[in-house]
C-alpha cells in the first residue's frame, strides 16, 4: 500500500513570498569576510519586511563591499557604478522613478576617500534612500592600503602605522543633515537587522556605518577594524527592536522601560536602555557621544540619529506623483508654440 507524503507547507513572508525571493548569486567574496554578513541580512531584512523585490534598486561603485549588491536581492534593479561615483548615479534614477526604494552600498574607501564629495551632496539633499558603508578601514579590493577610515595609530599587517586622523562618516553626516545616522557591526546580528529594518521605514536617507572586518588584509593584532578590536571595544548605546506597521503592537511593556520612535510608515523602532540615557533625536547629543567615544577608544553602536520630520529632495523638488521616466514627451517637453513665445520675449 502506497502512502502519499503531504510536502510541508513553504514559509512565506507577509507577501506571499519565500526567503529565495530575496537571495542573490554565491558570493566570491572571502570567506569570514563581514561583507557577506551584511549581505545576509539585507536578504532577511527585505523578506521579513515583505517587499516586493522588484520594487528596490541597488547601486553601488567600485570595491569589495561594492560587488556585494550582487549576492542579495536578485529579482531588484541593480546598477554598478565607478569608484565614489554612486551618489549621483542613485540620485539620478530615483529622481527618474521616485517609486523605487534605492539602497546603495558602499566601501569606506568609496565613500570617505575617492567618494567623499558625492556623499556629503547626498547627505545634504536627504535623497531618500539606504545608504550603507561596509567599513574596514582599508581598500580591500586593492590589497589592504589604508583608506580614510583608518584610525589614527592603526597598524598594517606589514606594520606601517597610519598617521592621519580618520574621517567618522556618522559624524559628517550627522553635520550635514542626515535625517538617520546608524552605526553598528557585521557581528552583531540583532543590532544590525533592526537598524536596517528602520531604515527601510525611514523616509530620507539613512546613512549605517557597519564596522565590517576585512579578514584578508586588516584582521591582525593592531588594526582597530578587526573582529576582536570590535568584540572588545563596541559600546552599544541601546537594545534595538523594530516592529513593523503590519505586526500587532499591542505588546505589554513596562512604563518606561523603552522608548518608541515612530517611522513615516507607522512602525516603530523600539529603543530599550542599557547603561545610560541616550535621546536619539538629539543631533547635538549625538555628536558629543560620538567625540566622547573617540577619545576613549570606544566604537560607539546603536541608532546615533533619527529625524522623522524633515522633508526629502524628492519633497523640496516637488516632483509629480507618477515617476518623470514614464510621462511621456507632451508632458515633458514644451509645445512649439510655447518655446516660439518664449524666443519672441528673447527678441
Ligand atoms: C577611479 C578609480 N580609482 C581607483 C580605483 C582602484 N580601486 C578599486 S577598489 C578601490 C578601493 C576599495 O576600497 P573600499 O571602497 O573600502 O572597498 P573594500 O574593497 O574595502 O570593500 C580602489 C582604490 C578604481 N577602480 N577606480
Ligand atoms: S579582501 Fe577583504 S574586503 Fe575583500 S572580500 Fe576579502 S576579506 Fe572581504
Ligand atoms: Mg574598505
Amino acid at each position: 500500500m502506497s502512502t502519499t507524503v503531504t510536502p510541508p507547507p513553504k514559509k512565506v513572508n507577509h507577501i506571499g513570498l519565500e526567503v529565495i525571493s530575496y537571495k542573490g548569486s554565491k558570493t566570491t567574496l572571502c570567506a569570514g569576510c563581514g561583507h557577506n554578513s551584511i549581505s545576509e541580512r539585507m536578504v532577511e531584512c527585505f523578506y521579513e519586511m515583505g517587499v516586493e523585490p522588484w520594487t528596490v534598486a541597488k547601486f553601488s561603485g567600485i570595491g569589495c563591499s561594492s560587488k556585494s549588491p550582487a549576492y542579495f536581492l536578485g529579482l531588484s534593479h541593480g546598477f554598478n557604478g565607478v569608484h565614489g561615483r554612486m551618489p549621483a548615479i542613485a540620485t539620478g534614477a530615483l529622481l527618474a522613478n521616485r517609486t523605487l526604494l534605492g539602497v546603495g552600498v558602499s566601501g569606506d574607501g568609496d565613500t570617505a576617500s575617492i567618494g567623499m564629495g558625492q556623499f556629503i551632496h547626498l547627505v545634504r539633499r536627504n535623497m531618500p534612500m539606504i545608504y550603507v558603508i561596509e567599513n574596514n578601514g582599508v581598500y580591500g579590493l586593492t590589497k589592504g592600503q589604508f583608506s580614510a577610515t583608518a584610525d589614527l595609530g592603526s597598524k598594517l599587517k606589514s606594520g606601517v602605522i597610519n598617521d592621519l586622523p580618520p574621517f567618522d562618516c556618522c559624524a559628517l553626516a550627522l553635520n550635514w543633515g542626515a535625517t538617520f545616522v546608524a552605526r553598528s557591526f557585521s557581528g552583531d546580528k540583532k543590532q544590525l537587522q533592526a537598524i536596517l529594518k528602520t531604515a527601510i521605514a525611514h523616509h530620507g536617507l539613512s546613512v549605517i556605518d557597519v564596522i565590517s572586518p576585512c579578514v584578508t588584509f586588516n584582521d591582525h593584532e593592531g588594526s582597530t577594524k578587526s573582529y576582536s578590536y570590535m568584540k572588545d571595544h563596541e559600546e552599544p548605546l541601546h537594545e534595538l527592536d523594530f516592529v513593523p506597521s503590519f505586526q500587532d503592537i499591542s505588546v505589554e511593556i513596562a512604563e518606561g522601560e523603552v522608548r518608541d520612535v515612530r517611522m513615516h510608515d507607522g512602525s516603530l523602532l523600539r529603543i530599550r536602555k542599557l547603561h545610560r540615557d541616550y535621546d536619539p533625536t538629539d543631533r547635538l547629543a549625538a555628536q558629543a557621544a560620538l567625540e566622547d567615544a573617540e577619545s576613549k577608544g570606544e566604537v560607539l553602536t546603536g541608532v546615533l540619529y533619527v529625524n522623522t520630520a524633515k522633508p526629502t529632495f524628492l519633497e523640496l523638488l516637488n516632483l509629480v506623483d507618477e515617476p518623470i521616466g514614464t510621462l511621456p514627451e507632451s508632458k515633458t517637453r514644451p509645445s512649439k508654440a510655447v518655446l516660439d513665445e518664449v524666443m519672441e520675449e528673447l527678441r
